[in-house]
Order: C-alpha cells, then structure tokens, then sequence
C-alpha cells in the first residue's frame, strides 16, 4: 500500500431533509403529519458513487427497520412521519480506498422555524428543509484512490 505523502483530497457533500405536511389523513392511518426525504448529495447533484460505496441511515427506532442502508445514488430514505428526531448518517466509501466510515448526524426537521409567525406565516405547501454542507477530507489517500479522485 502506497500513500500520498503530503496529500489531502476534499470532496464536498450536501446532508439534510425536506418535509412536506400530508394533505390529508388516509382511511386506517396512523397519526402521520409529514412526508420527507433525507439524502446525501454531491455539490449540485454530482455523482458521489466514485467514492461513496453506500450510506446507512439510522432512524428513529419507532419506525420499522430503523437502519437503513442504501447502496446506490440516490443516497436517500423517504418516509412519513409524525416527529424530528435525530438521524445517524454513515457514509461507507469506496473499499479501495482502505477509509473508515465516516458519522455524520442530522436533526429531522419537520417544521418551519424563524419565518414561521403570525405576521409572516410559512406557505402551507412550501417545503421546510434543513441542509448542511459539509467537506471530506482524504488525508494521505491511498495512490489508486488518490487516482480515482483525481479521475472524477
Ligand atoms: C418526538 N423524540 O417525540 C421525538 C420522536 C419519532 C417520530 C419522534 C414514527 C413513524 C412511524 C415517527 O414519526 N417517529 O409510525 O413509523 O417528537
């Protein structure tokens, strides 16, 4: 195995949710109030799987199969849902690259903050979302991986 001396390699990522309120309660539903979408992204959509293998998602244990684990772009859950909570990313990375995962957590967000007052009330159909951006850095890469950054 030969390192990059000297080398760090950054890739920018985009981590977070979109929530959109149900418009109405299906016969026989529970009480779910939103539907959303948790994903990681490249900078404008760009294609991640160079360097991302897969991307465990760990909800909240009130939902069935609370880890999941998603092995190909997009790197995304959509569920329905009644309330935040804390979300465990954890993003696998290309097995050349000899990486260890990396942990990221992302607070659900369902509701509007800030915007949301009597005076300046939220769209009821504008979707809340809550994004971070974030940047991996590749300390000393491995040369093939190193390559394949290079490569993209
Ligand atoms: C809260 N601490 O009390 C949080 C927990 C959990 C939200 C929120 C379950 C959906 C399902 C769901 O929305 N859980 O029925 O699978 O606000």
């Amino acid at each position: 195995i030969k390192r990059m001396k000297g080398i760090a390699v950054s890739r920018p990522i985009v981590y977070g949710n979109s929530a959109t309120p149900l418009q109405a309660k299906k016969v026989g539903d529970s009480d779910h109030t939103h539907r959303w979408t948790i994903s990681v992204r490249g900078i404008n959509n760009e294609d991640i799987s160079y360097f991302v293998r897969k991307v465990a998602f760990k909800l909240h244990d009130t939902y069935e199969n609370p880890n999941r684990v998603i092995e190909k772009p997009p790197f995304e859950v959509s569920e329905t849902g009644w309330g935040e909570f804390d979300i465990i990313i954890k993003i696998h990375f290309n097995p050349i690259s000899g990486e260890k995962p990396l942990t990221l957590y992302h607070h659900l967000r369902l509701h509007p903050y800030e915007e949301d007052t009597l005076a300046n009330p939220w769209p009821k159909q504008k979707p809340v979302t809550s994004y971070s951006y974030d940047e991996i850095v590749f300390n000393e890469p491995i040369d093939i991986f190193y390559n394949i950054l290079q490569e993209n």
